[in-house]
């Protein structure tokens, strides 16, 4: 199944092939090498209460070899910034679900391309991104063109495309 908005840090055939999935174990390679732990910063839009799906991701990221720093609910644009320039994350991923990640998202990622630092950071966004709480075909779209680098929302193939994304990302020393 192809789901748009899915993207790859390195591999865009991950687009096309979906279900595609990539197991590693902390710290080591499929191939049982030792690569570089990388850093991702787990955040929310400012709008968003919502904790347990942070906790959630933050297990299935470490899980994944990765340190994490979680920022909690309700983080304001100018805090995520901030924290993006001291901690020098390899991945920002931000979690929505009450219904305004999509609008809030577009705005945070405006913000974050505003400054020059940060260019180089790849952001990814999921959750439950609308008000209607499934899927719509121009959320995506619009969210990458604004630029976020992946777009999973809730749909049974969301996670396994996450972790196949997260296992391909280079760490900012492999750049
Ligand atoms: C608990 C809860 C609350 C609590 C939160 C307490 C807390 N400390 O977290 C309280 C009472 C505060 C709350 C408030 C509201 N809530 Co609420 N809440 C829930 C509830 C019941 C459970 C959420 C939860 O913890 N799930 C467990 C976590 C682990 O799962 P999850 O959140 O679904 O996340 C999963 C996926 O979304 C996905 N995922 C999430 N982010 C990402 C990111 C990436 C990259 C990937 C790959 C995957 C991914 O992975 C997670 C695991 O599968 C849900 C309904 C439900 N049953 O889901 C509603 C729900 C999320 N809430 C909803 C709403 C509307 C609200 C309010 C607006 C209600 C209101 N009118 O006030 C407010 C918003 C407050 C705010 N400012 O954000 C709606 C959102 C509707 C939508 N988006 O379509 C839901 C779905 C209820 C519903 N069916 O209408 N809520």
């Amino acid at each position: 199944m192809n789901l748009p908005g899915a993207v790859s840090p390195t591999d865009p055939d991950l687009v096309s092939t979906g279900h595609r999935a990539v197991a590693v174990s902390p710290g080591a390679e499929p191939d049982g090498s030792r690569r570089p732990r990388r850093k991702v910063l787990v955040t929310t839009v400012s709008s968003d209460a919502h904790t347990w799906n942070l906790v959630f991701l933050q297990k299935v990221i470490e899980e994944l070899g990765c340190d994490v720093v979680n920022l909690g609910p309700c983080v304001p644009d100018d805090l995520l910034v901030s924290a993006c320039l001291e901690h020098r994350p390899d991945l920002v991923v931000v979690s929505s679900v009450n219904g305004h990640g999509h609008q809030d998202g577009l705005r945070l990622i405006r913000r974050v391309s505003e400054r020059s630092e940060l260019s180089h950071l790849p952001f990814v966004i999921g959750g439950k991104l609308g008000m209607d709480g499934g899927e719509d075909e121009d959320r995506p779209a619009q969210l990458l063109r604004a630029g976020f680098r992946g777009v999973f929302e809730d749909n049974p193939a969301s996670l396994s495309l996450f972790r196949s994304f997260l296992a391909q990302l280079p760490s900012g020393s492999e750049l």
